[in-house]
């Protein structure tokens, strides 16, 4: 990394309420492979990419994650739960869970500089993540989903105005997001919005990441 990295990646990071669209890869959902799906999300517009792997082990995340980040050019690239990987490849942070390594091993090992970002279900969850330091909540699932197993039950568009008058980091809602519903997503205060299922079900992933980013920037505008 050049010596003006860590400054770059700092503005990346007070744009994270900017970001609109969130795109996660899915290999198991994607129809003409994840690495064309996230040339068409980034060729959209798309600001943050999510590398989402669940079936590989550490090195052909590696070698993945690569070939990934070279894509990112001015996109935030982050990793889904392995914090590890993240390191190894040079990635903007991490997306953890409950079920991955906890918030403070992640920072100690990432630096404060890296974008954490935490999975969330409620309100008291989102507090705690905002206190210990994330610098985003993925608020989860919002409606039913099936792209997740053991995603708990929707929380509904309630839930994103409970957490957005209890915290003040960015608000990432997932889970269950179609065009149809993003609408009220974002007028609930969600920052930005993740959809798996509704932009990989398509054959044209670039023109639904489009479509999603359209809908809530319009809908920014109405709050
Ligand atoms: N985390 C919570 S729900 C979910 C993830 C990764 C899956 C979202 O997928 P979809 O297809 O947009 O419901
Ligand atoms: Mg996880």
């Amino acid at each position: 990394m050049g010596k003006n990295s860590s400054r770059e990646l700092k503005l990346k990071k007070d744009n994270l309420k900017d970001i609109d669209f969130y795109f996660i890869t899915d290999s198991s959902l994607s129809r003409n492979g994840i690495l064309s799906d996230v040339n068409n999300a980034i060729d959209a517009g798309c600001k943050i990419i999510q590398y989402r792997e669940k079936n590989k082990n550490s090195q052909a995340l590696i070698d993945e994650a690569l070939k990934i980040r070279m894509l990112c050019k001015d996109a935030l690239f982050l990793i889904n739960d392995q914090v590890d990987v993240a390191l190894a490849v040079g990635a903007d942070g991490v997306h953890i869970g409950h079920e991955d390594m906890q918030y403070k091993f992640a920072r100690e090992l990432l630096g404060r500089e890296k974008i954490i970002g935490i999975t969330v279900h409620n309100e008291h969850e989102a507090i705690v993540a905002e206190k210990a330091g994330a610098d985003y909540i993925g608020l989860s699932p919002i409606f039913v989903t099936s792209t997740k197993i053991n995603a708990g039950l929707p929380c509904g568009t309630q839930m994103i105005g409970e957490v957005r008058k209890k915290t003040n980091i960015p608000i990432v809602a997932i889970g269950g997001i179609t065009k149809q519903n993003v609408a009220d997503v974002i007028i609930s205060g969600a920052d930005s919005a993740a959809a798996i299922s509704a932009v990989l079900n398509s054959e044209n992933v670039g023109k639904e990441v489009s479509d999603f980013i359209n809908i809530i920037r319009e809908n920014k505008k109405k709050r």
